[in-house]
């Protein structure tokens, strides 16, 4: 008989896949980590039962929190990443030349440890002894860091779990205040922040707690099939750096763009333009100037 994996959302939503291998299942500190081999979707990683990334859609997601932030910024030597332990998000930094010191701060040990054995395509930076000068590990929880590192990184990507579990901290207000703070000047922080079709209430709290603390906050999208919704969005955050801004110091990069193209299966110079054109639901959802109540999807 057939084994499936589901990932229930909110009890509303089942989004099953085929199993054809169950390559690691264990309980860590923090959740329960499950690596499954899947009939369409490639190997996928579950925490707590919600699928994190699978090896089919996994670039979509990593190349564009990590290439938006770093390229809007003149020259970012430091980076910091919050969870993202299976590293795809790491692969993807490293692939700019200027990085210097990216530091993964991940809580769950096991996570790391899990998907450098079972996701070597996505954890291959993870594994790989020449960029290991370039990045350091620490097993801690992100939102402490930042609050004891301030005015240290040009780019912090928060690459989260969900806001439940072990990620819940990520998701408010005190901690983008000390995410801002561990920021350098020009600094720039990108986060996950959910989809506008699941979770139209949790996109528009966060984009609201981004606007208390950031001057600049574009809310950009893109499809990742494998998270409920499918529609995802990232949130760019600055102190006055425009993603795109073809005048400031952060024009949009043509040479660091051109050579960082070939290395990518999403993302290029018309994609990083493109994703931050919102669609007009997206757009009244996410404006701060539109003052309404909250409301759970509207379906008129
Ligand atoms: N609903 C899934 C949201 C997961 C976002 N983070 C994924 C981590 C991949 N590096």
């Amino acid at each position: 008989m057939a084994l499936w994996v589901h990932e229930n959302f909110q009890n509303s939503l089942s989004m099953g896949y085929k199993v054809t291998d169950m390559l690691f299942n264990a309980q860590s500190k923090f959740q329960q980590i499950s690596i499954v081999e899947t009939a369409l979707m490639g190997k996928m990683l579950l925490l707590d039962g919600m699928v994190m990334t699978s090896e089919r859609d996994e670039f979509i997601y990593h190349e564009l929190i990590a290439h938006i932030p770093l390229l809007a910024h003149p020259c970012p030597k430091t980076v910091l990443i919050i969870g993202g332990g299976d590293g795809g998000t790491l692969r993807e930094v490293l692939k700019h030349p200027t990085v210097e010191r990216a530091v993964l701060c991940e809580i769950d040990e096991m996570v790391i440890d899990a998907c450098k054995q079972f996701l070597p395509t996505i954890a291959s930076t993870l594994n790989s002894e020449q960029d290991a000068a370039r990045f350091e590990i620490e097993l801690r929880d992100g939102a402490a860091y930042v609050y004891e590192n301030p005015n240290t990184f040009d780019v912090i990507i928060v690459d989260s779990t969900d806001p439940i579990g072990p990620g819940e901290r990520l998701f408010t207000e005190a901690f983008y205040k000390n995410t801002k703070a561990a920021l350098t000047e020009s600094g720039i922080m990108v986060n996950q922040s959910e989809s506008p079709i699941s979770s139209p209430d949790e996109c528009r709290r966060i984009n609201a707690m981004l606007h208390a603390v950031f001057p600049v906050v574009k809310p950009y999208t893109a499809c990742v099939p494998t998270y409920p919704g499918s529609q995802w969005t990232w949130t760019f955050c600055s102190n006055g750096i425009l993603p795109n801004n073809n005048t400031g110091p952060s024009a949009s990069q043509p040479d660091r763009v051109a050579p960082l193209t070939p290395q990518c299966r999403y993302f290029n110079a018309d994609i990083q333009h493109a994703v931050f054109a919102l669609p007009n639901y997206m757009e009244a959802l996410l404006s701060p100037s539109v003052d309404r109540p909250l409301q759970s999807c509207s379906r008129n």
